[in-house]
């Protein structure tokens, strides 16, 4: 196949390993399938060495890198799924802010939000093909060098995490300034939250015509609203984003599944198991046998090992991971952590998670 062919969206190879997409379902395959958030990233040395001195964003623009660092942890662990390597902050880059990644400190935008007349600022209408048609084209060429193994997974941050980033300008421990608009601010906040679900919904939809098989919504900073802001500022968006994704996908005859992972929202249980995803992703906060009494067996679930028990002695691992198993059993679920990896993971631990789950659910389902 030439260069060129492998961006064309179609005649991708034959998937060989469906057991994240069986799970999805609702279904059990042979074993449960297993993915970690932030697999690709710098617990890998081959992630560090590749990303060495090259710019963070620069590096989101190229398909060519992300397509290879989206392939670095297939190669070392039996991963059941992949999910390509970008960042939920291209959609307020594609609004029209600018966001650097600044060393030691993370993503930082020198020019935030900071009164609702700076959402002037922002395109309304956002042709997600020109802004964001590079990360279809890592897409799309991730697809095709993935050659069937496993699926792959496209990505975005949802409305109310994007928005606390474009008023924090950055990582922050409160959230104050972003919450300082719900409060004073409620309309131009709804605003804000309205006009990056319509781009979110493009974005999401241009994921999978370029060849997503899953698509995954990053709501990171649920936990630092409470249960009554969630259903006001975070809730509606998330389902509309998923029911306006779904809605398309009938034109098309598509069927993508979708994971809500709303970060510590604990209290939202219920009702995102009632929202139009198919799988809620749950962090290491809930234990796996009430979230699967509280979802009542509408929705698929994954998750919610504590990334900080990978820290533990190999054969440690294997037991956490078996308990885990147990409380949520086989059928329907998508084992993974709590939250991505943190850089100072030991890969071979991230093996004997990836190991654990296999050879645990082999079993529980051969004994079933
Ligand atoms: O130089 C580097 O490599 C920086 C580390 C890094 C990486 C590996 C950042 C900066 N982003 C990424 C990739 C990334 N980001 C992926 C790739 C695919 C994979 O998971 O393997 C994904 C899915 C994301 C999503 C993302 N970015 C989220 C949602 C998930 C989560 O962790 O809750 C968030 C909140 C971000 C923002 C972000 N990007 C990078 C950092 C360090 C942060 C967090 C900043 C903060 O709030 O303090």
């Amino acid at each position: 196949m030439s260069k060129g062919e492998l961006i064309i969206p179609q005649d991708f190879p034959v998937l060989q390993n469906d057991t994240f997409l069986k799970a999805a379902r609702g279904e059990e395959g042979h074993h449960v399938p297993v993915w970690c958030m932030r697999q690709a990233g710098r617990y890998l040395p081959e992630f560090r060495e590749f990303r060495a001195g090259k710019d963070f964003f620069e590096t989101c623009r190229s398909p060519e890198a992300c397509c290879e660092l989206t392939l670095q942890p297939l190669r070392r662990f039996a991963f059941d799924a992949a999910i390509i390597f970008s960042d939920i902050l291209v959609v307020p880059q594609a609004m029209g802010m600018d966001v650097q990644m600044v060393a030691g400190k993370g993503p930082t935008f020198p020019e935030p939000l900071k009164e609702p007349e700076d959402l002037q600022r922002l395109r309304s209408k956002v042709d997600v093909d020109k802004e964001l048609g590079y990360v279809f084209r890592a897409i799309t060429l991730t697809r095709h060098k993935i050659q069937g193994k496993v699926p792959l997974i496209g990505f975005t941050g949802a409305p109310w995490t994007l928005m606390s980033y474009m008023i924090e300008g950055g990582g922050s421990s409160t959230h104050s300034k972003a919450k300082r608009w719900l409060y004073q601010h409620p309309e131009a906040s709804h605003m804000l939250l309205k006009m990056l679900t319509d781009v979110i919904v493009e974005y999401l939809l241009g994921q999978v015509a370029a060849g997503a098989q899953a698509l995954q919504v990053f709501e990171s900073h649920a936990g630092i609203l409470g249960p009554l802001q969630f259903q006001e500022f975070s809730l509606p968006y998330l389902d509309d984003i998923a029911r306006r994704v779904k809605e398309r996908f009938k034109e098309t005859q598509q069927e993508v599944p979708m994971i809500v992972f709303a970060k510590d929202a604990h209290y939202a249980l219920e009702a995102l198991s009632q929202s139009h995803y198919q799988v809620v992703g749950l962090d290491w906060t809930i234990d796996p046998r009430s979230a699967r009494d509280r979802t009542a067996g509408k929705v698929s679930v994954q998750g919610n090992m504590d990334p900080c028990a990978l820290y533990a002695p190999k054969e440690c691992i294997s037991d956490t991971v078996r308990t885990m198993l147990e409380g949520f059993g086989t059928r329907g679920y998508i084992a993974n952590l709590g939250h991505g990896l943190y850089p100072d993971m030991d890969p071979e631990h991230v093996g004997a998670f990836v190991e654990a789950v296999h050879r645990h659910s082999k079993l529980m389902i051969k004994q079933k």
